[in-house]
């Protein structure tokens, strides 16, 4: 096991930073590398990001700039990005042996060890939120300090793995704003097909859902934007980067009702400039009036996230959800009558499940997607999550699978192999989403039949042989 040379940082004098966002389907703009990045620049240093998504060399760029920095950071996410970031790092660590790598975000706070024991080429990882350790990082290494005093890290000592105590949320009111032009964000306004900008206003979570590894991560504590500081500054953003939508990132947004009423009637006052979408919890509807989501609507909001998981009562109380499936209709009636577009993620497969709550499922999939064509419906299969309590109930301590770096490397939410549903219910569920969605298009000469069938299998439940789903992909695909 190879100690960090901290006097091994031989570029201390350039105080350049490279920040690096592994490769991924998306093109969300890396707003954690931004933030970080921001800090550290306030804090005298000078700033590379280098987004593998946006970059037909990413790993020539990358090194590129490794050469005269003195740490690189990277954002590790489990699965796909992971597996780029081992990359990533080993081709640094071997052209610039001396180099310190950094990793932090989501995977690293949920195995800083594993990663220090299994990755050679990652010097540090760090857990929870970033801006201040990561500086605090950097400070230490441009004054040759040693690391023992900084929070919320995991790094090698001789021999030793030391994991430092974890760092509690900081006021994210005390970041500075966030400098946008560290990345090319026309790029992403190409890339995403439109000129959608993307914002985060809080970080962490207060729910306590097993399935979420939220909870281990940020340990139930939040911190968020006030109303004021998000509407100065994304009025700031839409006049420099003329966006016409906005993504927020958020966990969940509408937290408190004081800030979601103030931002929105802020928003109006400056002549509801753009669009917005952000992702809800269905028990936030109890303190939001049907007039409070018009007003949200008349502010520019366009489609909420909500996450129902389950039709089954018996279930969301199993994921310590804390909603009600009557929360979820009475959030779902007032978004068609504001009206506000509104999808609805639903998980199957959930240990514990039984044929009587995934028909349940089904039944509120399909009285959701029926109650208005603005309203979509999404299926995705349960994996165990790396972190979150239900894992670990899951697995602690026996499970048949090495769950190693490797394995987080090659992992894929969105498959479902290895989700534990059967090929059949896989296959009955795509459908069923299918077809619900094809009943909320809007009708044309060539939709219509479409439709109508599958109303009728919506109704009977009926979704074997379905000959009319594949004319209808083949009619799209020859267009
Ligand atoms: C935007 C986003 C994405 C973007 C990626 C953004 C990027 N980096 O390029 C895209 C769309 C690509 C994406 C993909 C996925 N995502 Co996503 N995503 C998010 C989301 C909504 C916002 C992330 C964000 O920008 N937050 C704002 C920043 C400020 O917070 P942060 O990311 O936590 O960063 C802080 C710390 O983590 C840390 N930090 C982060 N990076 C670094 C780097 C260094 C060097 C340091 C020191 C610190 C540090 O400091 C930051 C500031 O305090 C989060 C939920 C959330 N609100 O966080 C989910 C989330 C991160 N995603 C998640 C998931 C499950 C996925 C997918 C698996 C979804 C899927 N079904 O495919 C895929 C991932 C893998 C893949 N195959 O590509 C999970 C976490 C997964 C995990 N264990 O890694 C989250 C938490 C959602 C959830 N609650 O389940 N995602």
């Amino acid at each position: 096991m190879k100690e960090m040379n901290i006097s091994g940082a031989s570029n201390t004098i350039n105080k350049k930073v490279v920040l690096y966002n592994p490769q991924s389907p998306f093109f969300d703009m890396p707003l954690a590398l931004l933030s970080i990045g921001t800090n550290l620049e306030q804090h005298g240093y000078t700033v590379v990001i280098v987004d593998a998504r946006m970059e037909d060399q990413p790993m020539e760029k990358l090194l590129y700039h490794a050469k005269d920095a003195f740490i690189i950071g990277m954002s590790v996410l489990t699965g796909a990005p992971l597996k780029d970031a081992i990359t990533a790092a080993k081709a640094c660590k071997q052209k610039y042996s001396d180099l310190p790598i950094v990793w932090g975000g989501w995977h690293p706070s949920l195995f800083p060890s594993q990663i220090i024991e299994e990755v050679p080429w990652v010097d540090i990882s760090v857990q929870g939120q970033g801006e201040w350790t990561f500086l605090e990082i950097a400070n230490c290494l441009i004054n040759h300090q040693k690391l023992d005093e900084i929070r919320g890290i995991c790094y090698r000592k001789g021999q030793q793995i030391i994991i430092k105590q974890s760092r509690p949320l900081e006021n994210i009111n005390q970041l500075p704003r966030i400098n946008y032009d560290l990345i090319d964000v026309e790029k992403y306004f190409l890339k995403k097909g439109r000129r959608q900008f993307d914002y985060v206003a809080s970080i962490g979570c207060k729910g306590r859902c097993v399935f979420c590894a939220d909870p281990f991560v940020f340990n139930h504590q939040r911190s968020n934007y006030t109303s004021e500081r998000m509407i100065a500054e994304l009025i700031y953003y839409q006049g420099k980067f003329n966006f016409t939508e906005i993504n927020f990132q958020d966990e969940s947004f509408f937290d408190s009702r004081k800030r979601t009423i103030a931002f929105a009637e802020g928003l109006i006052k400056n002549g509801s400039p753009f669009s917005w979408t952000a992702a809800m919890r269905a028990d936030q509807d109890d303190k939001l009036s049907l007039d409070d989501f018009i007003l949200l609507k008349n502010s520019g909001a366009k489609r909420f996230l909500i996450g129902v998981e389950s039709g089954s009562q018996k279930m969301l109380d199993a994921f310590e959800k804390d909603i009600t499936i009557k929360q979820i209709f009475s959030c779902a009636d007032k978004c068609k009558k504001a009206p506000i577009h509104a999808c609805f993620p639903f998980i199957i497969g959930f240990p514990g499940e039984t044929k009587t709550d995934i028909l349940e499922t089904a039944e509120m999939m399909k009285n959701l997607g029926a109650k208005s064509p603005i309203f979509e419906i999404k299926v995705f299969f349960f994996k165990p999550y790396p972190g979150s309590k239900i894992f670990n109930d899951l697995y602690a301590g026996h499970s048949p699978i090495n769950y190693d770096v490797d394995y987080w490397a090659n992992f894929d939410f969105n498959t479902f192999e290895n989700s534990g549903i059967s090929k059949k219910t896989y296959t009955h569920f795509t459908r069923l989403e299918f077809y619900i969605k094809l009943t909320n298009k809007k009708s044309s000469l060539l939709i219509f039949p479409f439709k109508l069938f599958a109303q009728l299998r919506c109704k009977l439940g009926f979704l074997k042989l379905p000959l009319e789903m594949m004319f209808y992909k083949w009619i799209k695909s020859s267009n």
